[in-house]
Formats: structure tokens, sequence, C-alpha cells
């Protein structure tokens, strides 16, 4: 597996929210390599990422199972269990089966990666997330060499998920990665914000963050990974094929059917504020733009 991408800034850098490390996310770190994930570090890349605030983050998001309005996630969401949790890791696997959301935790290296978040409708936000790379999760069950993607599920709940009555969506919510994007070390599972436990609205216990694609790749509060040799169908694809394709990678040169992604609306910027222009993989090319050489973008949108 490729080195640890360091992260560029850390939160304590820009904000004090830096200080609230609570329990879970800090025996999670400390149990494996540390707590050095967690510390401040140099790195290489733009210094422009300055967090949105934890309440930016927390009270205005996209999970339709709770509703389709910004403000639903964080009204209805409390109504979600999250203890206990566990994982269901099958398909392509060497050890398949249900691991415990606590398991998990006491094995990862958790750490901060502070990312830009693009929305396909064109807003988007810097979060200060805490999570572990996928890649290290997918080790603990061991992926055989006949996998070539991994698909993702959302708990289905429609007692605790008011939104799920609506058929907005085929649920459950479903994505999926090609298996060299998983395991890409930029993408992770989140499981903290500012270093508390990540908020029910943005996925509690545990979400993907693919901080190079549309934020509707990033599935919230995962209860299933399965790895196949086909491309796993993705909610919004089956809504929209036309509109939503499998890769959805951040692309300023390729249009929504219905609206221009060559800028962005930054949530937070206030009334007046520019927009901003939208970078290729959302500024994170040298990262991932190897991984779709040879291939045309606009083709597999
Ligand atoms: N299960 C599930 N995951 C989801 C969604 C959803 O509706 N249901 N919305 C997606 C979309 S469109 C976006 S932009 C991000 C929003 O994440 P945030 O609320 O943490 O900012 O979650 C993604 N993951
Ligand atoms: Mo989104």
């Amino acid at each position: 597996m490729a080195g640890r991408y360091k992260s560029p800034l850390t939160a304590s850098d820009v904000t004090p929210e830096h200080a609230w490390l609570n329990r879970r996310q800090l025996m999670a770190g400390a149990a494996g390599l540390g707590l050095a994930g967690l510390a401040g570090r140099a790195g290489a890349a733009p210094g422009d990422l300055e967090p949105n605030d934890w309440e930016e983050i927390t009270s205005y998001n996209n999970y339709y199972e709770f509703g389709t309005g910004k403000e639903d996630p964080a009204r209805h969401a409390d109504q979600l269990t999250i203890d206990p949790w566990t994982v269901r890791i099958d398909g392509l696997v060497d050890r398949p089966g249900d691991y415990a959301f606590d398991d998990i935790m006491s094995q990862m290296t958790i750490e901060e990666r502070i990312y830009r978040f693009r929305c396909v409708e064109a807003w988007s936000m810097v979060v200060p997330w805490n999570g572990f790379e996928l890649a290290d999760l997918l080790d603990l069950a061991g992926v055989q060499p006949s996998a070539k993607y991994v698909a993702f599920e959302t708990v289905l709940r429609p007692d605790e998920m008011p939104g799920t009555a609506y058929k907005m969506l085929d649920w459950p919510y479903v994505e999926g990665l090609r298996l060299d994007e998983a395991v890409h070390p930029l993408t992770i599972m989140a499981t903290g914000i500012y270093g508390r436990d990540i908020p029910k609205q943005n996925g509690a216990p545990l979400r993907l963050v693919v901080p190079w694609k549309y934020g509707f790749k990033s599935i919230k509060s995962v209860v299933r990974i399965t790895l196949t040799d086909s491309e796993p169908p993705t909610a919004w694809n089956k809504a929209n094929a036309r509109e939503y394709g499998f890769y959805s990678n951040v692309n300023p040169e390729v249009s929504h059917p219905r609206w221009s992604q060559a800028t962005e609306r930054e949530i937070g910027g206030g009334l007046f504020s520019p927009r901003k222009p939208t970078l290729m993989f959302n500024g994170y090319a040298d990262e991932v733009a190897s991984l779709y050489e040879g291939m045309d973008l606009a083709e597999n949108f």
C-alpha cells in the first residue's frame, strides 16, 4: 500500500476547536501509532484551507434519509441508533463477517484530514475530519486478488429515518468505488469532526470521504462494504444516470446537464462573496489524476 498522505494543515493551525478531542477519537488513535496523526505536521499542499466552523458543517447537510432540506438532517438524525453498530464486510475477502465498530476503532489509526468538500450542487466547504484510511479497514478483511470494486451501503431503518417514507431514491443508499480509488491514501472513513465523534447528520458513526469526488459519493452511516468484480450500482446513478455518473470526479470542465460545475459557492462565505473557481479533482489532481490516465473524463463522468 502507498505511503500515508500527510494532511497539509491541521485544525490547530487555524482554530481553537482542535482542543476538543473526545475520548473515542483520542483512544482510537492512542491504540495505534498514535497521536502523531492528531499532532501538527508540515505538508506540501496549498495553505488556503480554512475549515468551516462546526456550526456550518453540522447544520447544512444532505442526508435524504432524514429529509431533502438542508436543515432536515440536523433536525431528525438524532433518531438514529448508532450504538451498537456493526459493518458487514463481505464478497471477495478472506475474512468476511460483521465487524463491530468499537473493534474496528481499536485497530485503526485515527488521523486528522482537512479536506475540501464539493457537492455536485456547486457549493463547497472545508472539513477537518478525523478518521482512518479505508485501505486499512479493507486490510482487516483481506481483499482477494479478484476484487476490482468496492460497494457500500447505508443503514436503512424506516422507523428512525423519516425521509425513507418517500421514494426519492431507491433505499438503501448505495455507493461504489473502483478498488484503486478505494485504497488510495486520500480515501478515508470519517469517524469525527474537529476531534469530536461525527454527528449523526454527518453520517455517524462512520462514513466514507472521497475528497476528489462530488459529495454524494461520500456515503454516510455505512453498514456494509462488499468487494466485487463488477461495477456496483450507485443510488444517484440509479435515480438519474444522465446526471450522475459512477465516477463523479469533481471536474470544472464537465457541466451537470442542468448547471455549470466551473465555479462553486463557499458555505459561510457570506452573501456577497464571489464564487470560487472549481478545481480539477477538487484540488487533488497531483494525488489522483494518474488513476484516470487514458480515460475520457467526459464520457466517464
Ligand atoms: N446515506 C446517504 N449518504 C449521503 C447522502 C445521503 O442523502 N444519504 N448525501 C450525500 C451528499 S449529496 C452530500 S453533498 C454529502 C453531504 O455530507 P455532509 O452533510 O456531511 O456535508 O453526503 C453524501 N452522502
Ligand atoms: Mo451533494
